[in-house]
Protein backbone atom coordinates (compact mmCIF):
# COMPACT_ATOMS: atom_id res chain seq x y z
CA UNK A 1 0.00 0.00 0.00
CA UNK A 2 2.67 2.79 1.41
CA UNK A 3 4.58 1.54 -2.24
CA UNK A 4 1.37 2.45 -4.21
CA UNK A 5 1.01 5.11 -2.65
CA UNK A 6 4.99 6.48 -2.75
CA UNK A 7 4.43 5.18 -7.06
CA UNK A 8 1.57 7.65 -7.07
CA UNK A 9 3.43 10.46 -5.82
CA UNK A 10 6.82 9.73 -7.54
CA UNK A 11 4.28 9.45 -11.11
CA UNK A 12 2.39 12.76 -10.43
CA UNK A 13 5.55 14.62 -10.03
CA UNK A 14 7.26 13.19 -12.81
CA UNK A 15 4.91 14.53 -15.05
CA UNK A 16 3.85 17.61 -13.65
CA UNK A 17 7.41 18.65 -12.38
CA UNK A 18 9.26 17.35 -15.53
CA UNK A 19 6.58 19.68 -17.85
CA UNK A 20 7.68 22.81 -15.59
CA UNK A 21 11.09 21.97 -16.17
CA UNK A 22 10.78 21.14 -19.65
CA UNK A 23 11.90 18.00 -19.21
CA UNK A 24 10.60 14.39 -21.31
CA UNK A 25 8.94 11.90 -19.29
CA UNK A 26 10.55 8.98 -18.96
CA UNK A 27 10.51 6.74 -22.27
CA UNK A 28 9.44 9.53 -24.78
CA UNK A 29 10.99 9.22 -27.85
CA UNK A 30 12.00 11.73 -30.45
CA UNK A 31 12.94 11.30 -33.84
CA UNK A 32 12.60 12.54 -37.32
CA UNK A 33 10.66 12.21 -40.38
CA UNK A 34 10.65 11.62 -44.61
CA UNK A 35 8.86 10.23 -46.99
CA UNK A 36 9.50 7.86 -50.03
CA UNK A 37 8.63 10.70 -53.45
CA UNK A 38 10.37 13.30 -51.56
CA UNK A 39 13.19 12.20 -50.74
CA UNK A 40 14.16 8.82 -52.63
CA UNK A 41 14.87 10.08 -56.25
CA UNK A 42 15.77 7.01 -58.71
CA UNK A 43 12.29 7.22 -59.83
CA UNK A 44 12.40 4.69 -62.90
CA UNK A 45 15.94 3.46 -60.84
CA UNK A 46 16.17 -0.68 -61.44
CA UNK A 47 12.72 -1.96 -62.35
CA UNK A 48 10.31 0.74 -60.18
CA UNK A 49 7.08 1.09 -61.59
CA UNK A 50 5.70 4.45 -62.23
CA UNK A 51 3.29 6.55 -59.50
CA UNK A 52 0.87 8.86 -59.78
CA UNK A 53 3.73 11.52 -58.73
CA UNK A 54 5.88 10.23 -61.37
CA UNK A 55 2.81 11.18 -63.72
CA UNK A 56 1.81 13.89 -62.80
CA UNK A 57 5.45 16.20 -62.77
CA UNK A 58 6.17 14.64 -66.14
CA UNK A 59 3.30 15.07 -67.73
CA UNK A 60 2.32 18.54 -65.84
CA UNK A 61 5.27 20.44 -64.95
CA UNK A 62 3.14 23.66 -64.94
CA UNK A 63 1.55 22.72 -62.09
CA UNK A 64 4.56 22.52 -59.88
CA UNK A 65 5.57 25.99 -59.09
CA UNK A 66 9.15 25.25 -59.95
CA UNK A 67 8.24 22.74 -62.67
CA UNK A 68 10.45 20.16 -60.90
CA UNK A 69 9.91 16.56 -59.88
CA UNK A 70 10.89 14.06 -57.75
CA UNK A 71 12.57 12.37 -60.29
CA UNK A 72 16.06 12.60 -58.01
CA UNK A 73 15.03 14.99 -55.38
CA UNK A 74 17.47 14.24 -52.16
CA UNK A 75 18.86 11.26 -54.02
CA UNK A 76 18.38 8.60 -51.27
CA UNK A 77 18.37 5.86 -53.38
CA UNK A 78 21.75 6.15 -53.60
CA UNK A 79 22.20 8.03 -50.84
CA UNK A 80 20.92 6.55 -48.30
CA UNK A 81 23.74 5.50 -45.76
CA UNK A 82 24.18 9.87 -46.15
CA UNK A 83 21.02 9.65 -44.32
CA UNK A 84 21.51 7.10 -41.71
CA UNK A 85 24.13 9.04 -41.00
CA UNK A 86 22.97 12.37 -40.63
CA UNK A 87 20.61 10.65 -38.20
CA UNK A 88 23.23 9.06 -36.44
CA UNK A 89 24.73 12.63 -35.66
CA UNK A 90 21.29 13.74 -34.92
CA UNK A 91 20.75 11.07 -31.96
CA UNK A 92 17.17 9.96 -33.01
CA UNK A 93 15.29 7.36 -31.50
CA UNK A 94 13.61 6.81 -34.36
CA UNK A 95 13.47 7.29 -38.27
CA UNK A 96 10.01 7.58 -39.95
CA UNK A 97 10.34 6.94 -43.70
CA UNK A 98 7.70 5.44 -46.10
CA UNK A 99 7.94 2.91 -48.49
CA UNK A 100 7.35 3.51 -52.02
CA UNK A 101 4.72 1.07 -53.39
CA UNK A 102 6.41 1.17 -56.66
CA UNK A 103 9.64 0.56 -55.76
CA UNK A 104 8.62 -2.98 -54.26
CA UNK A 105 5.98 -3.65 -56.44
CA UNK A 106 6.25 -2.03 -60.10
CA UNK A 107 2.73 -2.61 -61.01
CA UNK A 108 1.17 -2.36 -57.85
CA UNK A 109 0.43 -5.87 -57.62
CA UNK A 110 1.90 -8.69 -55.49
CA UNK A 111 2.01 -10.71 -58.98
CA UNK A 112 6.04 -9.23 -58.99
CA UNK A 113 8.17 -8.67 -56.30
CA UNK A 114 11.49 -6.28 -57.70
CA UNK A 115 14.30 -7.72 -55.84
CA UNK A 116 16.22 -4.48 -55.97
CA UNK A 117 13.75 -2.87 -54.18
CA UNK A 118 13.71 -5.51 -51.56
CA UNK A 119 17.62 -4.85 -51.05
CA UNK A 120 16.76 -1.37 -50.84
CA UNK A 121 14.82 -1.29 -47.71
CA UNK A 122 16.41 -4.28 -46.41
CA UNK A 123 19.69 -2.75 -46.32
CA UNK A 124 18.06 1.03 -44.83
CA UNK A 125 16.11 -0.90 -42.13
CA UNK A 126 19.59 -3.23 -41.43
CA UNK A 127 21.80 -0.32 -41.57
CA UNK A 128 19.01 2.01 -39.14
CA UNK A 129 19.04 -0.70 -36.78
CA UNK A 130 22.96 -1.71 -36.31
CA UNK A 131 23.22 2.23 -35.42
CA UNK A 132 19.94 1.69 -32.72
CA UNK A 133 17.59 3.57 -34.31
CA UNK A 134 14.44 2.22 -34.90
CA UNK A 135 12.57 2.44 -38.26
CA UNK A 136 9.13 3.08 -37.58
CA UNK A 137 7.58 2.63 -41.48
CA UNK A 138 4.68 3.99 -43.35
CA UNK A 139 3.40 1.90 -45.96
CA UNK A 140 1.06 4.87 -48.19
CA UNK A 141 2.77 8.35 -48.07
CA UNK A 142 1.16 9.64 -51.71
CA UNK A 143 2.35 7.48 -54.15
CA UNK A 144 0.29 5.22 -55.15
CA UNK A 145 0.99 3.02 -58.11
CA UNK A 146 0.24 4.80 -61.98
CA UNK A 147 -1.44 1.33 -62.68
CA UNK A 148 -3.98 0.96 -60.02
CA UNK A 149 -5.12 5.23 -61.07
CA UNK A 150 -6.59 3.70 -64.42
CA UNK A 151 -8.86 1.47 -62.13
CA UNK A 152 -10.05 4.75 -60.61
CA UNK A 153 -7.40 4.93 -57.86
CA UNK A 154 -8.21 5.20 -54.10
CA UNK A 155 -11.96 5.92 -55.41
CA UNK A 156 -12.44 3.01 -56.87
CA UNK A 157 -12.80 0.37 -53.53
CA UNK A 158 -11.30 -2.65 -55.13
CA UNK A 159 -7.96 -0.07 -54.45
CA UNK A 160 -8.22 -1.12 -50.63
CA UNK A 161 -7.82 -4.96 -51.62
CA UNK A 162 -4.55 -4.18 -53.82
CA UNK A 163 -3.24 -2.33 -50.74
CA UNK A 164 -4.10 -5.24 -48.10
CA UNK A 165 -1.61 -7.55 -49.93
CA UNK A 166 0.84 -5.17 -50.58
CA UNK A 167 0.42 -4.94 -46.96
CA UNK A 168 1.04 -8.29 -46.08
CA UNK A 169 3.56 -8.68 -48.43
CA UNK A 170 5.46 -5.79 -46.47
CA UNK A 171 5.20 -7.01 -42.97
CA UNK A 172 6.32 -10.70 -43.78
CA UNK A 173 9.03 -9.09 -45.65
CA UNK A 174 10.40 -6.51 -42.97
CA UNK A 175 8.35 -7.93 -40.18
CA UNK A 176 10.76 -9.38 -38.35
CA UNK A 177 12.75 -5.83 -37.69
CA UNK A 178 9.98 -3.06 -38.38
CA UNK A 179 8.45 -2.74 -35.24
CA UNK A 180 6.20 0.53 -35.40
CA UNK A 181 3.78 0.47 -38.58
CA UNK A 182 1.46 3.25 -39.78
CA UNK A 183 -0.96 2.48 -42.86
CA UNK A 184 -1.80 5.69 -44.48
CA UNK A 185 -0.27 9.17 -43.85
CA UNK A 186 -2.92 11.87 -43.94
CA UNK A 187 -5.99 10.66 -45.29
CA UNK A 188 -7.40 13.69 -45.64
CA UNK A 189 -4.45 15.20 -47.54
CA UNK A 190 -5.16 12.44 -49.69
CA UNK A 191 -8.51 12.60 -50.43
CA UNK A 192 -10.14 16.21 -49.60
CA UNK A 193 -6.52 18.13 -50.67
CA UNK A 194 -6.69 16.12 -53.98
CA UNK A 195 -9.98 15.41 -55.22
CA UNK A 196 -11.78 18.59 -53.33
CA UNK A 197 -9.19 21.28 -53.72
CA UNK A 198 -7.42 20.08 -56.65
CA UNK A 199 -3.95 20.30 -55.01
CA UNK A 200 -2.13 17.06 -55.69
CA UNK A 201 -1.99 13.83 -57.87
CA UNK A 202 -4.15 12.06 -59.73
CA UNK A 203 -4.81 16.11 -59.68
CA UNK A 204 -9.03 15.16 -60.50
CA UNK A 205 -11.45 17.46 -59.69
CA UNK A 206 -14.45 15.89 -58.19
CA UNK A 207 -15.52 17.82 -54.67
CA UNK A 208 -18.30 16.53 -52.64
CA UNK A 209 -18.08 13.28 -54.68
CA UNK A 210 -14.94 11.88 -55.37
CA UNK A 211 -12.98 12.85 -51.92
CA UNK A 212 -15.82 10.94 -50.17
CA UNK A 213 -15.54 7.82 -52.16
CA UNK A 214 -11.64 8.35 -51.87
CA UNK A 215 -12.22 8.87 -47.84
CA UNK A 216 -14.17 5.34 -47.45
CA UNK A 217 -11.74 3.31 -49.91
CA UNK A 218 -8.89 4.86 -47.65
CA UNK A 219 -10.70 3.58 -44.70
CA UNK A 220 -11.31 0.07 -45.46
CA UNK A 221 -7.80 -0.16 -46.62
CA UNK A 222 -6.33 0.69 -43.12
CA UNK A 223 -9.01 -1.13 -41.34
CA UNK A 224 -7.72 -4.54 -43.81
CA UNK A 225 -4.32 -4.00 -43.27
CA UNK A 226 -4.77 -3.71 -39.72
CA UNK A 227 -6.30 -6.97 -39.18
CA UNK A 228 -4.00 -8.37 -41.50
CA UNK A 229 -0.97 -7.82 -39.38
CA UNK A 230 -3.63 -8.63 -36.12
CA UNK A 231 -4.64 -11.91 -37.51
CA UNK A 232 -1.15 -13.17 -39.37
CA UNK A 233 1.48 -11.38 -37.69
CA UNK A 234 1.30 -9.26 -34.57
CA UNK A 235 2.01 -12.65 -32.19
CA UNK A 236 5.22 -13.64 -34.06
CA UNK A 237 6.19 -10.29 -34.83
CA UNK A 238 4.91 -8.24 -31.72
CA UNK A 239 4.54 -4.28 -33.40
CA UNK A 240 1.79 -1.60 -33.17
CA UNK A 241 -0.06 -0.51 -36.27
CA UNK A 242 -1.93 2.67 -36.32
CA UNK A 243 -3.08 5.33 -38.78
CA UNK A 244 -1.58 9.25 -39.45
CA UNK A 245 -4.21 11.48 -39.55
CA UNK A 246 -3.63 15.43 -40.43
CA UNK A 247 -5.18 17.90 -38.58
CA UNK A 248 -5.16 21.62 -38.06
CA UNK A 249 -6.82 22.89 -34.63
CA UNK A 250 -10.38 25.06 -35.10
CA UNK A 251 -10.38 27.95 -33.09
CA UNK A 252 -14.23 29.84 -33.47
CA UNK A 253 -13.26 33.69 -34.76
CA UNK A 254 -15.78 34.85 -32.36
CA UNK A 255 -17.38 33.63 -29.45
CA UNK A 256 -20.86 33.84 -31.21
CA UNK A 257 -22.60 30.38 -30.99
CA UNK A 258 -22.50 30.01 -34.71
CA UNK A 259 -18.59 30.09 -35.16
CA UNK A 260 -18.53 27.78 -31.93
CA UNK A 261 -20.75 25.43 -33.05
CA UNK A 262 -18.67 25.63 -36.55
CA UNK A 263 -15.45 25.25 -35.44
CA UNK A 264 -16.65 22.26 -33.38
CA UNK A 265 -17.93 20.77 -36.35
CA UNK A 266 -14.79 21.73 -38.39
CA UNK A 267 -13.34 19.33 -36.03
CA UNK A 268 -15.76 16.67 -36.21
CA UNK A 269 -15.83 16.47 -40.29
CA UNK A 270 -11.98 17.51 -40.85
CA UNK A 271 -10.69 15.21 -38.64
CA UNK A 272 -13.37 13.15 -36.77
CA UNK A 273 -13.76 11.97 -40.68
CA UNK A 274 -11.37 9.87 -40.13
CA UNK A 275 -10.91 8.86 -36.48
CA UNK A 276 -14.28 8.91 -35.16
CA UNK A 277 -14.75 5.37 -37.74
CA UNK A 278 -11.23 3.92 -35.83
CA UNK A 279 -10.82 5.15 -32.48
CA UNK A 280 -14.78 6.68 -31.60
CA UNK A 281 -16.88 3.92 -29.28
CA UNK A 282 -19.39 3.72 -31.70
CA UNK A 283 -17.29 3.83 -34.78
CA UNK A 284 -18.86 4.99 -38.33
CA UNK A 285 -18.47 8.55 -39.62
CA UNK A 286 -19.49 11.50 -37.13
CA UNK A 287 -23.39 11.95 -37.00
CA UNK A 288 -22.89 15.47 -37.49
CA UNK A 289 -21.65 14.57 -40.82
CA UNK A 290 -23.33 11.97 -41.89
CA UNK A 291 -26.39 14.41 -41.09
CA UNK A 292 -25.16 17.30 -43.05
CA UNK A 293 -24.24 15.65 -46.09
CA UNK A 294 -27.48 13.90 -46.46
CA UNK A 295 -29.42 16.87 -46.21
CA UNK A 296 -27.50 18.75 -48.71
CA UNK A 297 -27.61 15.68 -51.02
CA UNK A 298 -31.11 15.89 -50.85
CA UNK A 299 -31.98 19.27 -51.50
CA UNK A 300 -29.32 18.89 -54.61
CA UNK A 301 -31.02 16.20 -55.72
CA UNK A 302 -29.04 13.62 -55.35
CA UNK A 303 -30.85 10.25 -55.32
CA UNK A 304 -28.88 9.58 -52.16
CA UNK A 305 -26.48 10.63 -49.57
CA UNK A 306 -23.03 11.43 -51.94
CA UNK A 307 -21.43 10.18 -48.35
CA UNK A 308 -20.76 6.64 -49.63
CA UNK A 309 -22.05 4.45 -46.16
CA UNK A 310 -20.28 1.76 -44.49
CA UNK A 311 -21.72 -1.62 -44.18
CA UNK A 312 -22.29 -3.14 -40.46
CA UNK A 313 -19.41 -5.31 -41.15
CA UNK A 314 -17.15 -2.02 -42.24
CA UNK A 315 -18.01 -0.31 -39.25
CA UNK A 316 -16.82 -2.97 -36.97
CA UNK A 317 -14.04 -3.88 -38.35
CA UNK A 318 -12.61 0.09 -38.93
CA UNK A 319 -13.76 0.40 -34.90
CA UNK A 320 -10.39 -0.18 -32.67
CA UNK A 321 -8.48 -0.70 -35.92
CA UNK A 322 -5.20 1.14 -34.07
CA UNK A 323 -2.76 0.26 -31.27
CA UNK A 324 -1.82 4.08 -31.79
CA UNK A 325 -3.37 7.47 -33.34
CA UNK A 326 -0.53 9.20 -35.51
CA UNK A 327 -0.92 12.86 -35.10
CA UNK A 328 0.52 15.46 -37.99
CA UNK A 329 -0.40 19.07 -37.25
CA UNK A 330 0.79 22.19 -38.53
CA UNK A 331 -1.26 24.91 -37.62
CA UNK A 332 -4.37 26.70 -36.27
CA UNK A 333 -6.64 28.28 -37.94
CA UNK A 334 -10.02 30.52 -37.19
CA UNK A 335 -13.18 29.12 -37.85
CA UNK A 336 -16.35 31.30 -38.46
CA UNK A 337 -19.80 29.86 -39.52
CA UNK A 338 -20.81 29.85 -43.40
CA UNK A 339 -24.17 28.84 -45.06
CA UNK A 340 -22.95 27.76 -48.32
CA UNK A 341 -26.53 28.42 -51.34
CA UNK A 342 -27.41 24.81 -52.60
CA UNK A 343 -25.69 23.80 -56.07
CA UNK A 344 -22.31 22.88 -56.98
CA UNK A 345 -21.30 20.16 -53.87
CA UNK A 346 -18.45 20.50 -51.83
CA UNK A 347 -16.96 19.48 -48.65
CA UNK A 348 -16.20 23.01 -47.66
CA UNK A 349 -20.11 24.30 -48.58
CA UNK A 350 -21.33 20.69 -46.57
CA UNK A 351 -19.30 21.58 -43.75
CA UNK A 352 -20.75 24.94 -43.68
CA UNK A 353 -17.54 26.80 -42.40
CA UNK A 354 -14.44 29.20 -43.36
CA UNK A 355 -11.02 29.01 -42.35
CA UNK A 356 -8.63 32.04 -41.67
CA UNK A 357 -5.17 32.45 -40.28
CA UNK A 358 -4.61 35.25 -38.29
CA UNK A 359 -1.11 36.90 -39.25
CA UNK A 360 -0.79 39.01 -36.18
CA UNK A 361 -0.23 35.55 -34.40
CA UNK A 362 3.15 35.78 -32.38
CA UNK A 363 5.58 34.57 -32.34
CA UNK A 364 4.45 34.17 -35.92
CA UNK A 365 0.99 32.51 -37.85
CA UNK A 366 2.72 29.01 -38.02
CA UNK A 367 3.47 28.88 -34.70
CA UNK A 368 0.78 28.32 -32.47
CA UNK A 369 1.14 26.12 -29.82
CA UNK A 370 -1.99 26.66 -27.86
CA UNK A 371 -4.24 25.64 -30.52
CA UNK A 372 -1.67 22.65 -30.45
CA UNK A 373 -2.37 21.96 -26.78
CA UNK A 374 -6.24 22.67 -27.10
CA UNK A 375 -6.06 19.95 -29.80
CA UNK A 376 -4.70 17.73 -28.06
CA UNK A 377 -6.56 17.92 -25.20
CA UNK A 378 -9.84 17.63 -27.50
CA UNK A 379 -8.36 14.14 -28.60
CA UNK A 380 -7.95 13.13 -25.01
CA UNK A 381 -11.98 13.93 -24.38
CA UNK A 382 -13.51 12.82 -27.71
CA UNK A 383 -11.92 9.34 -28.34
CA UNK A 384 -11.28 8.48 -24.52
CA UNK A 385 -7.41 9.13 -24.32
CA UNK A 386 -5.77 7.43 -26.80
CA UNK A 387 -2.16 6.66 -26.92
CA UNK A 388 -0.92 9.16 -29.50
CA UNK A 389 2.19 9.26 -31.20
CA UNK A 390 3.03 13.14 -32.75
CA UNK A 391 3.90 11.40 -36.42
CA UNK A 392 4.97 14.97 -37.91
CA UNK A 393 5.30 18.71 -36.90
CA UNK A 394 7.45 21.24 -39.01
CA UNK A 395 7.81 24.47 -39.81
CA UNK A 396 8.59 26.29 -43.73
CA UNK A 397 10.75 28.59 -44.73
CA UNK A 398 13.17 29.05 -48.17
CA UNK A 399 16.48 26.87 -46.27
CA UNK A 400 18.72 28.88 -45.00
CA UNK A 401 21.41 27.48 -42.35
CA UNK A 402 20.14 30.19 -39.84
CA UNK A 403 16.62 28.77 -39.57
CA UNK A 404 15.33 30.32 -35.95
CA UNK A 405 11.85 30.69 -37.11
CA UNK A 406 11.82 26.58 -36.93
CA UNK A 407 14.10 26.73 -34.11
CA UNK A 408 11.32 28.91 -32.59
CA UNK A 409 8.75 26.70 -34.34
CA UNK A 410 9.96 23.18 -32.57
CA UNK A 411 11.05 24.72 -29.21
CA UNK A 412 7.40 27.02 -28.38
CA UNK A 413 5.19 23.28 -29.84
CA UNK A 414 6.85 20.76 -28.02
CA UNK A 415 6.52 22.75 -25.08
CA UNK A 416 2.75 23.03 -25.45
CA UNK A 417 2.86 18.87 -26.25
CA UNK A 418 4.87 18.90 -22.56
CA UNK A 419 1.49 20.66 -21.29
CA UNK A 420 -0.74 18.63 -22.87
CA UNK A 421 1.20 15.76 -21.32
CA UNK A 422 0.82 17.57 -18.13
CA UNK A 423 -2.97 17.77 -18.65
CA UNK A 424 -2.98 14.07 -18.72
CA UNK A 425 -2.72 13.61 -22.44
CA UNK A 426 -1.14 9.93 -23.66
CA UNK A 427 1.56 11.13 -25.98
CA UNK A 428 4.58 9.41 -26.46
CA UNK A 429 6.63 10.29 -29.36
CA UNK A 430 7.14 13.86 -31.40
CA UNK A 431 8.55 13.73 -34.79
CA UNK A 432 9.91 16.98 -36.80
CA UNK A 433 8.61 16.79 -40.28
CA UNK A 434 11.89 16.74 -41.70
CA UNK A 435 14.90 15.30 -41.37
CA UNK A 436 16.21 17.12 -44.40
CA UNK A 437 14.58 19.63 -47.20
CA UNK A 438 13.34 17.74 -50.04
CA UNK A 439 10.14 18.04 -53.19
CA UNK A 440 7.61 19.33 -51.47
CA UNK A 441 4.82 18.24 -53.68
CA UNK A 442 3.14 20.96 -55.89
CA UNK A 443 5.84 23.95 -53.93
CA UNK A 444 8.32 22.12 -55.92
CA UNK A 445 11.56 22.84 -54.01
CA UNK A 446 10.39 26.56 -53.09
CA UNK A 447 9.43 26.01 -49.34
CA UNK A 448 12.05 23.84 -47.11
CA UNK A 449 11.43 21.73 -43.75
CA UNK A 450 14.48 20.47 -43.51
CA UNK A 451 16.77 19.90 -40.35
CA UNK A 452 19.52 19.35 -42.77
CA UNK A 453 19.80 21.64 -45.79
CA UNK A 454 20.55 19.84 -49.21
CA UNK A 455 22.18 21.11 -52.12
CA UNK A 456 20.32 20.24 -54.80
CA UNK A 457 22.85 21.79 -57.46
CA UNK A 458 25.24 19.68 -56.15
CA UNK A 459 24.96 15.72 -57.74
CA UNK A 460 26.08 14.59 -53.98
CA UNK A 461 23.14 16.47 -52.20
CA UNK A 462 25.59 17.64 -49.63
CA UNK A 463 23.53 17.86 -46.82
CA UNK A 464 24.10 20.32 -44.16
CA UNK A 465 22.89 20.86 -40.35
CA UNK A 466 20.63 23.99 -40.15
CA UNK A 467 20.52 25.62 -36.23
CA UNK A 468 17.73 23.74 -36.15
CA UNK A 469 19.70 20.34 -36.69
CA UNK A 470 21.95 21.86 -33.35
CA UNK A 471 19.06 22.45 -31.58
CA UNK A 472 17.14 19.30 -31.82
CA UNK A 473 20.46 17.28 -31.24
CA UNK A 474 20.99 19.18 -27.87
CA UNK A 475 16.66 18.35 -27.26
CA UNK A 476 17.50 14.68 -27.55
CA UNK A 477 20.58 14.54 -25.73
CA UNK A 478 19.77 16.19 -22.54
CA UNK A 479 15.94 15.07 -22.81
CA UNK A 480 14.86 19.04 -22.26
CA UNK A 481 14.25 21.35 -24.06
CA UNK A 482 16.70 24.70 -23.44
CA UNK A 483 14.93 27.87 -22.71
CA UNK A 484 17.81 29.53 -23.89
CA UNK A 485 18.15 29.03 -27.71
CA UNK A 486 21.48 31.60 -28.32
CA UNK A 487 23.72 29.12 -28.43
CA UNK A 488 22.04 27.16 -31.71
CA UNK A 489 22.08 30.73 -33.58
CA UNK A 490 25.68 32.15 -35.13
O1 LIG B 1 5.72 17.49 -46.86
C1 LIG B 1 4.49 17.23 -46.27
C2 LIG B 1 4.37 15.76 -45.96
O2 LIG B 1 4.51 14.97 -47.08
C3 LIG B 1 3.01 15.46 -45.37
N1 LIG B 1 2.75 16.34 -44.25
C4 LIG B 1 2.94 17.75 -44.46
C5 LIG B 1 4.33 18.00 -44.99
C6 LIG B 1 4.59 19.50 -45.14
O3 LIG B 1 3.69 20.07 -46.00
Amino acid sequence: MQFLAELLILSYFSIHFAHAQNIFPDHFRLGVASASYQIEGGWNASDKGENIWDRLTHEHPEVIKDNSTGDVACDSYHLWKKDVEILKNLGVDYYRFSISWTRLLPTGRVDKISSDGLKYYNDLIDSLLENKIEPVVTLYHWDLPQALQYFGGWTNLITSDFFAQYARLVFSRFGDRVKTWITINEPYSICETTYGDFQGAPLIHSPGIGDYLCGKTILVAHSKAFHIYDKEFREKQGGKIGITIDTIWAEPRTNKSEDVEAAEREMQMSFGWWAHPIFSTNGDYPEIMKSRIEERSRQENFVESRLPSFTKEEILNLRGSADFLGLNHYNTKLISNTEFPIGEPSFQKDKGTSAFQDPNWKPNKHTVPWGFRKLLNWIKREYDNPLVYITENGFPDEGQLQDVGRVIFHKEMMKAMLQAIGDGCNIQSYTVWSIMDNMEWRDGYTIKFGLYQVDFNNPNRTRTPKASAKFFKTVIETRTIPENITMFIE
